[in-house]
Formats: structure tokens, C-alpha cells, sequence
């Protein structure tokens, strides 16, 4: 099986490179720097016409959004490895579907407010920023008692705590204060401290098509 990670570093594809290293998958990297606008150019465009990043080529085939490609990996390879193992009724899978969908369309656009809040406004930015404050305030409220000294499910670390790790991090390098909420900067130090995600790093920083 050929697998192909397109990816920009310190991007969300971040997510997806933790889970392919949590798998212990062979992939391919192709670097499409979102600096460089590579990927607004036609040749990535032919393979995600939504022009981000990640896309993960499988076999020639092409899969986008980072909450269905780590869904469908988990499915294919996952085991307990990315999500706690449950062969159960569709019900009881929902819940980890919920959680990689929040994580990709509720968390990940206010780390963004956080991280880069002109790209919602053609107005003043402050706003913007301010309103991805409190609603990241809000959640790392929220999440503390749950998290814990743990991971996002107990006592098992998760492909969740990554794609929070990530966020986490991101909002931080826009001045979000996470200084001011003690668990979730440690579940983001310990995350980003997993060796799979030690790799996902690493391997970020190969900045040429490789393998
Ligand atoms: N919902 C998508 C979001 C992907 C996304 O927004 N990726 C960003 C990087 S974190 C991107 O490619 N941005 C380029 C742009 O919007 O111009 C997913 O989870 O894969």
C-alpha cells in the first residue's frame, strides 16, 4: 500500500503526520508550504481542489479533512492505537466521531481566531481575536476537571490529545495565555512529549519530497 501525506509544517496536517506516526505506517511526505502558496497551485489544486492541507493519496486515492482521513486510518490500521478500540454498534462508535469532528470544526476555527484573525475579517481584527479568546478560555474551562493529570479518554492517550496538542500549541504562538490554564498547558507539554508526535515534528522538518 502507497501512502502520501501532503502537509505544511506547523499546519493541521500536524494531526494526521501524529497519527501515521502513532501507526508506524511507511508514508511518503510532499512539503506544500502554505508560505510558499504551493497550495494554490493547480497541480495541488487537482488533488484538493479545497486548496488545504492535510490530503492523504492512498493507492491513488485521494482523502481530505483531517477528522475522516485519522476516522479512516483508525479504521483500517487503528486497533487502540489512535482511538480506544470499540467494535461496537455504530452508536457506541459515535462518540469518537463526535470528538474528531469538534476537534476539526468547533476547536480548530477558534484556535485560528487565536492564531490568525484577519483571515476572518475584512474589519478590524481585534474582535475577532478577543471573541477567539473567550471561546478558547471557555473550552480550556471546561476541559480542565475532565482532563485531569490524563488524556482526554483517562488513561490512555489519544489521537484527540495531539489534535490538542496542536491547536493548543498554535493559539499559544498567537498569544493565547495558556499559562493561565495549568492542565491544559501540561496535556499539550506531555502530548507534544509522545514519541510519535516527536517524529511527526521531526519528520515536518524534511522539506523535500521524500520517503
Ligand atoms: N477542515 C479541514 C481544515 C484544513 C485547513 O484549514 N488547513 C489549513 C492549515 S491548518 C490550510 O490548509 N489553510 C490554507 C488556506 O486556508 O489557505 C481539515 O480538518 O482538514
Amino acid at each position: 500500500m502507497q501512502l502520501t501525506l501532503y502537509y505544511s509544517p506547523g499546519a493541521c496536517s500536524r494531526v494526521t503526520l501524529n497519527a501515521l506516526e502513532a501507526l508506524e505506517l511507511d508514508y511518503q511526505t510532499v512539503l506544500i508550504s502554505l508560505q510558499a502558496a504551493h497550495h494554490k497551485q493547480p497541480e495541488y489544486l487537482a488533488i484538493n481542489p479545497n486548496g488545504k492541507v492535510p490530503a492523504l493519496m492512498i493507492d491513488g486515492q485521494v482523502l481530505c479533512q483531517n477528522a475522516m482521513i485519522i476516522w479512516t486510518l483508525h479504521r483500517m490500521f487503528g486497533g487502540s492505537r489512535l482511538l480506544p478500540e470499540n467494535n461496537g454498534s455504530p452508536i457506541e462508535q459515535h462518540e469518537f466521531l463526535q470528538d474528531l469532528c469538534w476537534c476539526a470544526d468547533t476547536f480548530h476555527p477558534m484556535v485560528r481566531q487565536n492564531r490568525a484573525p484577519a483571515r476572518f475579517t475584512t474589519g478590524d481584527e481585534a474582535g475577532v481575536r478577543e471573541d477567539g479568546v473567550a471561546k478558547l478560555t471557555e473550552v480550556c474551562e471546561r476541559l480542565s476537571p475532565r482532563i485531569g493529570d490524563g488524556w482526554w479518554y483517562g488513561e490512555q492517550w489519544s489521537i484527540i490529545d495531539g489534535y490538542l496538542c496542536w491547536g493548543l500549541d498554535t493559539a499559544t504562538n498567537g498569544g493565547f495565555p495558556i499559562e493561565k490554564f495549568p492542565v491544559m498547558q501540561s496535556l499539550a507539554d506531555r502530548a507534544r512529549q509522545v514519541p510519535s508526535m516527536q517524529r511527526a515534528i521531526a519528520r515536518e522538518t524534511q522539506v523535500t519530497v521524500d520517503g
